[in-house]
C-alpha cells in the first residue's frame, strides 16, 4: 500500500568551508522540500572550540520513512565531503532528522523525534519560523542569545 505524505522537518548545520554553499546544495538535493527557514549564524554548542555555524531547518511533505530520510541526510553529508572525526567537532554539513508527523523511532543509529532538539535554540528558532505549532517556547539556557538571523538561504550557485 502507498504511504501517505507526511510533514517532516530536518535540521541543517555547517561550520566548515563554504557554509552557505553546503546548506544550499543540501536543500537542492533533498527530496520533497516544501519550505526552508531563514539561515541563522549560531554559537557552537558542545564539542571543542570551533567556528560558528550556519543553521536552518527544512520542511518536507514526503512519503519517505525515517530511515529513508536518514539515508538522504547522509548522502548530503557525504556530498559535502564530511569526514566523521571528532564527536561534536566541526563539520562541513550535518543533517538531522528532527521530527516526522506520527512517527517515532528508537534505534541505535536513529532516534525520532531528535532527542536533543527541544534543548537547542539553533534548532528551535528556525523550526519555529516554519512550525510555530510545534515550538511552544524557546527554553532559557538553550543558547538563543547566540542565534542571529542572517536572511533567506537563496538558491545554489551553479
Ligand atoms: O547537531 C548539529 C551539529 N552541531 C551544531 C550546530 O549545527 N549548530 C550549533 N550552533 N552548534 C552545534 N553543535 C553541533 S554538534
Amino acid at each position: 500500500m502507498k504511504r501517505a505524505h507526511r510533514r517532516a522537518f530536518l535540521g541543517l548545520g555547517s561550520n566548515l568551508g563554504d557554509r552557505l554553499g553546503h546548506l544550499r546544495a543540501a536543500v537542492a538535493s533533498l527530496p520533497d522540500v516544501v519550505a526552508v527557514s531563514p539561515v541563522y549564524e549560531t554559537t557552537p554548542v558542545g564539542g571543542p572550540e570551533q567556528g560558528s555555524y550556519l543553521n536552518c531547518v527544512v520542511e518536507l511533505h514526503t512519503s519517505a520513512g525515517a530511515r529513508q530520510l536518514l539515508h538522504a541526510a547522509q548522502a548530503c553529508e557525504s556530498a559535502a565531503g564530511r569526514v566523521r572525526e571528532e564527536r561534536w567537532g566541526p563539520r562541513t554539513l550535518d543533517v538531522d532528522v528532527l521530527w516526522i508527523d506520527g512517527s517515532t523511532v528508537d534505534e541505535p543509529d536513529l532516534v525520532v523525534p531528535h532527542p536533543r532538539m527541544s534543548e537547542r535554540a539553533f534548532v528551535l528558532v528556525p523550526l519555529r519560523d516554519l512550525a510555530p505549532d510545534l515550538v511552544a517556547e524557546i527554553p532559557a539556557g538553550s543558547g538563543s542569545e547566540g542565534v542571529v538571523r542572517i536572511g533567506p538561504l537563496g538558491p545554489p550557485v551553479s
